[in-house]
Parts: C-alpha cells; sequence; structure tokens
C-alpha cells in the first residue's frame, strides 16, 4: 500500500463527565481511513467530424404539463463514430437513457409544475432518504445544473436528472452516509446539433448558438461546489480543427475562441466541426477513484453562468447561499463534465 495515497485518520474528542480525578472522554473516530486507487491510465482521446445523424432516442423529456411560453426543447440522443471506429452517444451516456437510478426529486420544475415561490415555501419532507451507510448521518442537498446531473455518492447513484434539456429544472437529494465519503457528478450541457454542441436558440433567434454549462450544489453538511472539487471534461469543441485542443496530460486546453459568455467566438467550419472526446475512467464513480492527477473546478459567477433564466436558481438565493457554480476550464466548448469531490 502506498503510503501517499492513504489520508489521516482524524477523530474529535469531548468529556462526557469529571468524576474525582477520573475525566470520562468520548471519542469519535471520523471513519476509516481512505485508501484511493492507483491512478487510472490515460483517457483515450477520440474525434468525430460534423453532426450525429443517427438518432437512438427521438427525445429523453417528458413534460407532464407544457404551455406554449416554456422554454421546452427535445433532448434527443445519437451515435456517431469516431476517426477510430468507436461509436459514441450524443451528447452522452447516461443513467436516464439507461433507466437508472432514482429519478431526481424536484425544487423547482415547470414540467410538473413544481414552483416554490420562495425559499420558505420549499419542503424537503417528502424527498426520499437514499441509504448508504444505515449508521450514517442524512444529508439534504440542493442542486442545479445546466443542462443534466446524475449523481453518485460513494459509488452509488442517488439521483438522475429528470429534466435532461429544457425546461431548466433543479432538484432536491438526501442520502444517508457516514464520512468519508464521494460524490461524483455527471454533467451534460445538451444540445439539439448533436456532436456539433450546437443549439438551435430561438429565444436569441440563432439556429447555431453554441450552448454553456454550469453546475451549482449545496449540502447540509457544509458541503458546498467551489474550487476544490475536482472536474475534468470529456467532450471539446465544436473546433475548426482537432489540434486545436491541446492535451498536457490529464489538463486539456481549448481557450482561442473565448471560455465565458459574452465573450466567446464561434469557429468558422460549421457542419465540418470537429469534437474531441475522452474516454471515461471505468470506475470514475468509484469512492476509491484517484482524482488526484485530474485539475481542480473552475468557478463562475452567477453573470458568467447567464442566470436570468434559470429561476430553480435564482428564486432560492438561500438555498445555494455560499455555493459556487463550477465547470471545466471552458464553460462553453466543454460540453461534458465530470466533477468530483471527497467529503472527508
Ligand atoms: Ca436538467
Ligand atoms: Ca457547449
Amino acid at each position: 500500500m502506498n503510503k501517499q495515497n492513504r489520508t489521516p485518520r482524524a477523530a474529535w474528542c469531548s468529556v462526557l463527565a469529571v468524576v474525582g480525578s477520573v475525566t470520562l472522554v468520548a471519542c469519535q473516530s471520523r471513519g476509516p481511513d481512505l485508501v484511493l486507487e492507483p491512478v487510472a491510465p490515460p483517457d483515450k482521446r477520440m474525434v468525430t467530424q460534423g453532426q450525429a445523424k443517427k438518432i437512438i432516442v427521438p427525445n429523453l423529456t417528458s413534460c407532464a404539463h407544457t404551455n406554449p411560453k416554456m422554454n421546452l426543447r427535445v433532448a434527443a440522443v445519437g451515435q456517431i463514430t469516431a476517426t477510430d471506429g468507436t461509436v459514441l452517444t450524443m451528447p452522452a451516456d447516461t443513467a436516464l437513457q439507461r433507466k437508472e437510478g432514482p429519478l431526481s426529486h424536484d425544487l423547482y420544475n415547470e414540467c410538473n409544475k413544481v414552483m416554490p415561490p420562495n425559499s420558505a415555501a420549499v419542503s424537503t419532507d417528502k424527498v426520499p432518504v437514499i441509504e448508504i451507510d444505515p449508521d450514517g448521518e442524512v444529508v439534504t442537498g440542493f442542486i442545479m445544473a445546466d443542462n443534466y446531473f446524475e449523481l453518485y455518492v460513494n459509488g452509488r447513484l442517488v439521483s438522475v436528472d429528470n429534466t435532461p434539456y429544457t425546461p431548466f429544472n433543479s432538484a432536491i437529494v438526501k442520502f444517508k452516509v457516514k464520512r468519508p465519503y464521494s460524490m461524483a457528478f455527471l454533467v451534460v450541457d445538451w444540445d439539439e446539433q448533436l456532436a456539433l454542441g450546437v443549439e438551435n436558440m430561438a429565444r436569441l433567434n440563432d439556429s447555431w448558438y453554441l450552448g454553456d454549462g454550469g453546475l451549482i450544489a449545496k449540502f447540509s453538511d457544509g458541503t458546498v461546489t467551489d474550487a476544490s472539487w475536482k472536474a475534468q471534461t470529456y467532450m471539446v469543441g465544436p473546433v475548426d480543427s482537432p489540434g486545436d485542443v491541446v492535451d498536457k496530460g490529464n489538463l486539456r486546453f481549448f481557450d482561442r475562441l473565448g471560455r465565458t459568455y459574452p465573450d466567446v467566438k464561434k469557429p468558422n467550419c460549421r457542419e465540418n466541426c470537429y469534437m474531441v472526446h475522452y474516454s471515461q475512467p471505468k470506475n470514475w464513480r468509484a469512492k476509491a477513484f484517484n482524482d488526484s492527477q485530474w485539475p481542480n473546478a473552475y468557478t463562475y459567477t452567477d453573470a458568467e453562468i447567464g442566470v436570468t433564466t434559470l429561476t430553480g436558481y435564482t428564486r432560492y438565493p438561500e438555498l445555494f447561499s455560499g455555493a459556487k457554480w463550477i465547470w471545466t476550464q471552458n464553460l462553453v466548448y466543454d460540453n461534458v463534465m465530470i466533477a468530483r469531490k471527497v467529503v472527508r
């Protein structure tokens, strides 16, 4: 066992009673040491060109209540073959499509007419508790992802975003767990022109709009999304040339055309654009997955995220206070992100 892979055992003690000259002390361990796996081999880099034409799911969104004013868009799933022959699912292979795991409990969702007017009107009573450790503490979390998230705690799937694209929704999750524990999010910036990362943005009268991502979450045990999280990108583009995306070990860079709105520019390639993909490590969901070589998350302001249409967030400032929006290096050109945190 590599000593560097171990985290020190922590404990805190409290005085129960003093009887004469004897002091009774109770100590509680913060849980067993977390032994990390060896660093995984490098992710395989793959390249696609153009739009995914093969559609395998016409629309993953099921919206019970619709109205003409809603920002309701089609969340299709497609396939495209990379230049090395790998068949890739676009925009991502998700638990929602595989029908795995518990669907998210709504904090705010126009599709289900769950729209509490403010934080005081939000109830967490009916949120089911996913039990990971029977003797753990119940942690309640508020989550908003642009656009889709799935959350694993200690490798166990605890919440699958029930609305993968739009309307923008937010969720409440509860799980019972002991420290140290891991959280791992897969987050997808969905789009219509699959494998190009291009949206049909009717609101802006732009059918070739580059969407951007974002994840914010706050948990009752004090854990919040911030720069202490790890965040890795798995899909970068659209780019004029695959060589525009530069790898340095586990760091992936593309910032030539900007990182956030309003300064982002579009590439010239249109339907011939390339997308650079990376294979996800087999065990990224696991508690002991070694993310030490991953970059830390970048934090983004409300203005950079563009929260004006994210009512499921802006209506509940108290529920998200102290948490930061996170993503990888490029809020626009990085389209699929895995974010991880070990809570000690
Ligand atoms: Ca969503
Ligand atoms: Ca994007």
